[in-house]
Protein backbone atom coordinates (compact mmCIF):
# COMPACT_ATOMS: atom_id res chain seq x y z
CA UNK A 1 0.00 0.00 0.00
CA UNK A 2 0.62 3.18 -0.63
CA UNK A 3 -0.16 6.72 0.99
CA UNK A 4 0.28 10.02 -0.61
CA UNK A 5 0.17 13.11 1.66
CA UNK A 6 -1.00 16.20 -0.03
CA UNK A 7 -0.65 19.58 2.29
CA UNK A 8 -3.04 21.96 0.93
CA UNK A 9 -3.55 25.78 2.08
CA UNK A 10 -6.36 27.37 0.14
CA UNK A 11 -6.42 24.73 -2.80
CA UNK A 12 -9.74 24.74 -3.67
CA UNK A 13 -9.15 25.61 -7.32
CA UNK A 14 -5.62 23.86 -7.56
CA UNK A 15 -6.72 20.35 -5.63
CA UNK A 16 -9.53 18.89 -7.97
CA UNK A 17 -7.72 18.78 -11.27
CA UNK A 18 -4.75 17.42 -9.22
CA UNK A 19 -6.81 14.31 -7.83
CA UNK A 20 -8.33 13.86 -10.96
CA UNK A 21 -5.31 12.92 -12.60
CA UNK A 22 -3.62 11.17 -9.89
CA UNK A 23 -7.19 8.71 -9.65
CA UNK A 24 -6.24 8.34 -13.77
CA UNK A 25 -3.03 7.79 -13.34
CA UNK A 26 -3.62 4.90 -10.36
CA UNK A 27 -6.41 3.35 -12.81
CA UNK A 28 -4.01 3.05 -15.68
CA UNK A 29 -0.78 1.65 -13.66
CA UNK A 30 -2.72 -0.34 -10.78
CA UNK A 31 -0.40 -3.45 -11.86
CA UNK A 32 2.30 -1.83 -10.58
CA UNK A 33 1.37 1.06 -7.93
CA UNK A 34 -0.98 -1.58 -6.55
CA UNK A 35 -3.20 0.15 -3.95
CA UNK A 36 -3.09 3.69 -3.02
CA UNK A 37 -4.77 6.13 -0.82
CA UNK A 38 -4.27 10.09 -0.78
CA UNK A 39 -4.27 12.29 2.69
CA UNK A 40 -4.91 15.63 1.97
CA UNK A 41 -3.93 17.60 4.77
CA UNK A 42 -6.34 20.87 5.18
CA UNK A 43 -4.18 23.27 6.35
CA UNK A 44 -6.10 26.30 8.74
CA UNK A 45 -7.94 27.03 4.80
CA UNK A 46 -10.32 29.48 4.82
CA UNK A 47 -11.96 28.36 1.72
CA UNK A 48 -13.59 25.09 0.53
CA UNK A 49 -10.24 22.84 0.10
CA UNK A 50 -11.30 20.36 2.25
CA UNK A 51 -14.77 19.44 0.51
CA UNK A 52 -13.22 19.43 -2.61
CA UNK A 53 -11.07 17.05 -1.27
CA UNK A 54 -13.69 14.80 0.03
CA UNK A 55 -15.85 15.44 -3.15
CA UNK A 56 -12.84 13.66 -5.00
CA UNK A 57 -12.98 10.16 -2.76
CA UNK A 58 -13.32 7.34 -5.00
CA UNK A 59 -13.20 3.66 -4.72
CA UNK A 60 -10.49 3.76 -7.21
CA UNK A 61 -8.56 6.39 -5.26
CA UNK A 62 -9.44 6.81 -1.54
CA UNK A 63 -8.77 10.34 -0.28
CA UNK A 64 -9.27 10.74 3.70
CA UNK A 65 -9.07 14.44 5.11
CA UNK A 66 -7.27 15.46 7.57
CA UNK A 67 -6.83 18.88 9.42
CA UNK A 68 -3.72 20.64 10.60
CA UNK A 69 -4.34 23.44 12.27
CA UNK A 70 -0.88 24.87 12.34
CA UNK A 71 0.37 27.08 9.11
CA UNK A 72 3.11 25.91 7.31
CA UNK A 73 3.89 23.39 4.45
CA UNK A 74 6.18 21.34 7.31
CA UNK A 75 3.50 21.65 9.68
CA UNK A 76 1.13 20.04 7.36
CA UNK A 77 3.10 17.36 5.57
CA UNK A 78 4.03 16.16 9.05
CA UNK A 79 0.39 15.92 10.19
CA UNK A 80 -0.35 14.27 7.01
CA UNK A 81 2.45 11.70 7.69
CA UNK A 82 1.43 11.15 11.50
CA UNK A 83 -1.62 9.64 9.83
CA UNK A 84 0.01 7.25 7.65
CA UNK A 85 0.53 3.27 8.53
CA UNK A 86 1.42 2.33 4.94
CA UNK A 87 5.02 0.41 3.88
CA UNK A 88 5.53 3.43 1.49
CA UNK A 89 4.61 7.15 2.17
CA UNK A 90 5.29 9.93 -0.12
CA UNK A 91 4.39 13.89 -0.35
CA UNK A 92 3.26 16.03 -3.65
CA UNK A 93 1.99 19.60 -4.06
CA UNK A 94 -1.69 20.16 -4.58
CA UNK A 95 -0.84 21.77 -7.53
CA UNK A 96 0.11 18.43 -9.69
CA UNK A 97 3.31 20.42 -10.96
CA UNK A 98 5.46 17.07 -10.65
CA UNK A 99 4.22 14.61 -13.29
CA UNK A 100 2.84 11.23 -11.72
CA UNK A 101 5.19 9.66 -13.69
CA UNK A 102 7.38 10.24 -10.99
CA UNK A 103 5.48 7.74 -8.62
CA UNK A 104 6.49 4.81 -10.67
CA UNK A 105 10.41 6.14 -10.86
CA UNK A 106 10.63 6.73 -7.38
CA UNK A 107 8.73 3.20 -6.22
CA UNK A 108 11.59 1.61 -8.53
CA UNK A 109 14.44 3.17 -6.64
CA UNK A 110 13.24 2.17 -3.40
CA UNK A 111 12.45 -1.11 -5.14
CA UNK A 112 16.28 -1.27 -5.84
CA UNK A 113 17.43 -0.42 -1.86
CA UNK A 114 16.98 3.39 -1.51
CA UNK A 115 14.90 4.47 1.95
CA UNK A 116 14.16 7.92 -0.24
CA UNK A 117 13.85 8.76 -3.50
CA UNK A 118 13.68 12.27 -3.93
CA UNK A 119 12.16 13.84 -6.85
CA UNK A 120 14.54 16.21 -8.50
CA UNK A 121 14.66 18.76 -11.20
CA UNK A 122 18.71 19.46 -11.14
CA UNK A 123 18.97 15.41 -11.77
CA UNK A 124 19.90 14.24 -15.11
CA UNK A 125 16.69 13.34 -17.50
CA UNK A 126 14.94 16.20 -15.80
CA UNK A 127 12.69 19.01 -17.12
CA UNK A 128 11.42 21.85 -15.40
CA UNK A 129 9.22 24.52 -17.30
CA UNK A 130 9.38 27.53 -14.96
CA UNK A 131 8.39 30.54 -14.98
CA UNK A 132 9.35 31.76 -11.77
CA UNK A 133 10.51 35.68 -11.35
CA UNK A 134 14.33 37.14 -11.56
CA UNK A 135 14.36 37.34 -7.39
CA UNK A 136 13.13 34.05 -6.86
CA UNK A 137 15.38 32.29 -9.44
CA UNK A 138 18.70 34.20 -7.75
CA UNK A 139 17.46 33.16 -4.29
CA UNK A 140 16.69 29.75 -5.47
CA UNK A 141 19.89 29.24 -6.55
CA UNK A 142 21.69 30.68 -3.31
CA UNK A 143 19.10 27.95 -1.11
CA UNK A 144 20.46 25.29 -3.66
CA UNK A 145 23.74 26.19 -2.35
CA UNK A 146 23.25 26.22 1.06
CA UNK A 147 21.14 23.17 1.05
CA UNK A 148 23.93 21.33 -0.63
CA UNK A 149 25.91 21.40 2.70
CA UNK A 150 22.88 20.13 5.32
CA UNK A 151 21.88 17.44 2.78
CA UNK A 152 24.90 16.36 0.63
CA UNK A 153 24.46 15.03 -2.57
CA UNK A 154 20.92 16.08 -2.79
CA UNK A 155 20.67 19.32 -5.39
CA UNK A 156 17.43 19.80 -5.34
CA UNK A 157 15.63 19.43 -1.60
CA UNK A 158 12.02 21.74 -2.57
CA UNK A 159 10.48 19.65 -5.51
CA UNK A 160 7.55 18.94 -3.47
CA UNK A 161 7.82 15.20 -4.60
CA UNK A 162 9.44 12.66 -2.23
CA UNK A 163 8.98 8.65 -1.40
CA UNK A 164 9.98 7.42 1.74
CA UNK A 165 10.36 4.14 3.60
CA UNK A 166 7.23 4.31 5.52
CA UNK A 167 8.77 3.68 8.94
CA UNK A 168 11.42 6.07 8.63
CA UNK A 169 9.29 8.64 7.38
CA UNK A 170 6.92 7.99 10.51
CA UNK A 171 10.16 8.02 12.64
CA UNK A 172 11.75 11.08 11.00
CA UNK A 173 8.60 12.96 10.73
CA UNK A 174 7.65 12.65 13.94
CA UNK A 175 11.17 14.36 14.62
CA UNK A 176 10.29 17.41 12.49
CA UNK A 177 10.76 20.89 13.69
CA UNK A 178 10.63 23.20 11.19
CA UNK A 179 7.17 23.72 9.75
CA UNK A 180 7.75 26.34 6.80
CA UNK A 181 8.77 25.43 3.51
CA UNK A 182 12.46 24.50 4.41
CA UNK A 183 11.22 21.18 6.39
CA UNK A 184 12.58 19.43 3.42
CA UNK A 185 15.87 20.13 4.23
CA UNK A 186 15.64 18.95 7.82
CA UNK A 187 13.83 15.91 6.69
CA UNK A 188 16.54 14.69 4.19
CA UNK A 189 19.08 15.55 6.24
CA UNK A 190 17.97 13.49 9.64
CA UNK A 191 17.28 10.37 6.84
CA UNK A 192 21.25 10.84 6.09
CA UNK A 193 22.24 10.93 9.62
CA UNK A 194 19.99 8.43 10.59
CA UNK A 195 22.06 6.70 7.63
CA UNK A 196 19.32 5.83 4.82
CA UNK A 197 20.24 6.05 1.89
CA UNK A 198 19.19 9.33 0.15
CA UNK A 199 18.65 9.19 -3.45
CA UNK A 200 17.28 11.43 -6.53
CA UNK A 201 15.86 10.96 -9.32
CA UNK A 202 14.91 13.02 -12.37
CA UNK A 203 11.43 14.54 -12.58
CA UNK A 204 9.13 16.50 -15.18
CA UNK A 205 7.67 19.26 -13.54
CA UNK A 206 5.38 22.53 -14.77
CA UNK A 207 5.14 25.46 -13.00
CA UNK A 208 1.54 25.43 -12.08
CA UNK A 209 0.23 29.60 -11.65
CA UNK A 210 -0.81 29.97 -8.37
CA UNK A 211 1.90 29.27 -6.33
CA UNK A 212 1.99 29.80 -2.86
CA UNK A 213 5.30 30.61 -2.07
CA UNK A 214 6.02 34.37 -1.86
CA UNK A 215 9.35 35.33 -2.30
CA UNK A 216 9.36 38.54 0.01
CA UNK A 217 7.30 36.88 2.46
CA UNK A 218 8.56 33.10 2.41
CA UNK A 219 11.86 33.82 1.29
CA UNK A 220 13.91 35.18 4.46
CA UNK A 221 11.96 32.71 6.57
CA UNK A 222 13.51 29.50 4.75
CA UNK A 223 16.96 30.89 4.87
CA UNK A 224 16.81 31.97 8.37
CA UNK A 225 15.28 28.34 9.07
CA UNK A 226 18.77 26.57 7.23
CA UNK A 227 20.81 28.59 9.75
CA UNK A 228 18.65 27.14 12.47
CA UNK A 229 18.45 23.19 10.94
CA UNK A 230 22.19 23.18 10.44
CA UNK A 231 22.60 24.48 14.30
CA UNK A 232 19.96 21.45 15.53
CA UNK A 233 21.25 18.51 13.15
CA UNK A 234 24.64 19.31 14.60
CA UNK A 235 24.87 17.39 18.04
CA UNK A 236 23.13 14.68 15.89
CA UNK A 237 25.66 14.68 13.34
CA UNK A 238 28.49 14.35 15.71
CA UNK A 239 26.63 12.10 17.66
CA UNK A 240 26.29 10.03 14.13
CA UNK A 241 29.89 10.43 13.11
CA UNK A 242 30.90 8.90 16.62
CA UNK A 243 28.89 5.83 16.11
CA UNK A 244 30.19 5.81 12.16
CA UNK A 245 33.69 5.60 13.84
CA UNK A 246 32.74 2.81 15.99
CA UNK A 247 30.89 0.45 14.14
CA UNK A 248 31.79 1.19 10.31
CA UNK A 249 28.35 0.19 9.67
CA UNK A 250 25.17 2.70 10.94
CA UNK A 251 22.37 0.77 9.33
CA UNK A 252 18.82 1.58 9.76
CA UNK A 253 16.80 -0.98 10.26
CA UNK A 254 18.19 -4.57 12.90
CA UNK A 255 17.22 -6.66 10.34
CA UNK A 256 19.70 -4.78 7.77
CA UNK A 257 22.42 -4.38 11.07
CA UNK A 258 24.82 -7.11 11.25
CA UNK A 259 24.95 -8.07 14.65
CA UNK A 260 26.76 -6.22 17.37
CA UNK A 261 26.64 -2.93 15.49
CA UNK A 262 24.67 -0.20 16.53
CA UNK A 263 22.14 1.40 15.03
CA UNK A 264 20.91 4.91 15.41
CA UNK A 265 17.43 5.44 16.77
CA UNK A 266 16.42 9.53 16.93
CA UNK A 267 15.18 10.15 20.38
CA UNK A 268 14.44 13.42 21.59
CA UNK A 269 15.89 15.26 18.62
CA UNK A 270 18.98 13.15 19.97
CA UNK A 271 20.95 10.14 18.15
CA UNK A 272 21.32 7.61 21.05
CA UNK A 273 22.68 3.96 20.37
CA UNK A 274 19.70 1.62 20.75
N1 LIG B 1 2.24 28.81 1.36
C1 LIG B 1 1.78 27.77 2.04
N2 LIG B 1 1.61 26.58 1.40
C2 LIG B 1 1.14 25.56 2.12
C3 LIG B 1 0.84 25.74 3.51
N3 LIG B 1 0.40 24.57 3.97
C4 LIG B 1 0.40 23.72 2.96
N4 LIG B 1 0.84 24.31 1.82
C5 LIG B 1 0.94 23.61 0.52
O1 LIG B 1 2.29 23.50 0.11
C6 LIG B 1 2.35 23.36 -1.30
C7 LIG B 1 3.24 24.43 -1.86
O2 LIG B 1 3.22 24.40 -3.26
P1 LIG B 1 3.09 25.72 -4.13
O3 LIG B 1 2.12 26.67 -3.49
O4 LIG B 1 2.79 25.32 -5.53
O5 LIG B 1 4.53 26.36 -4.03
P2 LIG B 1 5.73 26.21 -5.06
O6 LIG B 1 5.47 25.02 -5.93
O7 LIG B 1 6.93 26.05 -4.17
O8 LIG B 1 5.73 27.49 -5.82
C8 LIG B 1 0.92 23.46 -1.81
O9 LIG B 1 0.38 22.16 -1.91
C9 LIG B 1 0.27 24.26 -0.67
O10 LIG B 1 -1.12 24.14 -0.61
C10 LIG B 1 1.01 27.01 4.13
O11 LIG B 1 0.77 27.23 5.31
N5 LIG B 1 1.50 27.98 3.35
MG1 LIG C 1 3.92 24.68 -7.13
Amino acid sequence: MLQLVVPAYNEQDRLPRTLRELRRFVRAHRGTLGEVEVVVVDNASTDRTADVAREADSVALPVRVVTCRVRGKGAAVAAGVAATDADVVGFLDADGATDNTALLEGLRRLALGAHVAVGSRAADGSHAQARHSALRENGARRYRELTARIVPGVADTQCGFKLFDGDLARAVFAELRTTGFSFDVEVLARCQIAGASVVEFPVQWVDVPGSTFEPLRHGPASFWALATISRRLRPLRVAAAGLAAASAVPALHAHERPAGAPSLALVGGTAVEA
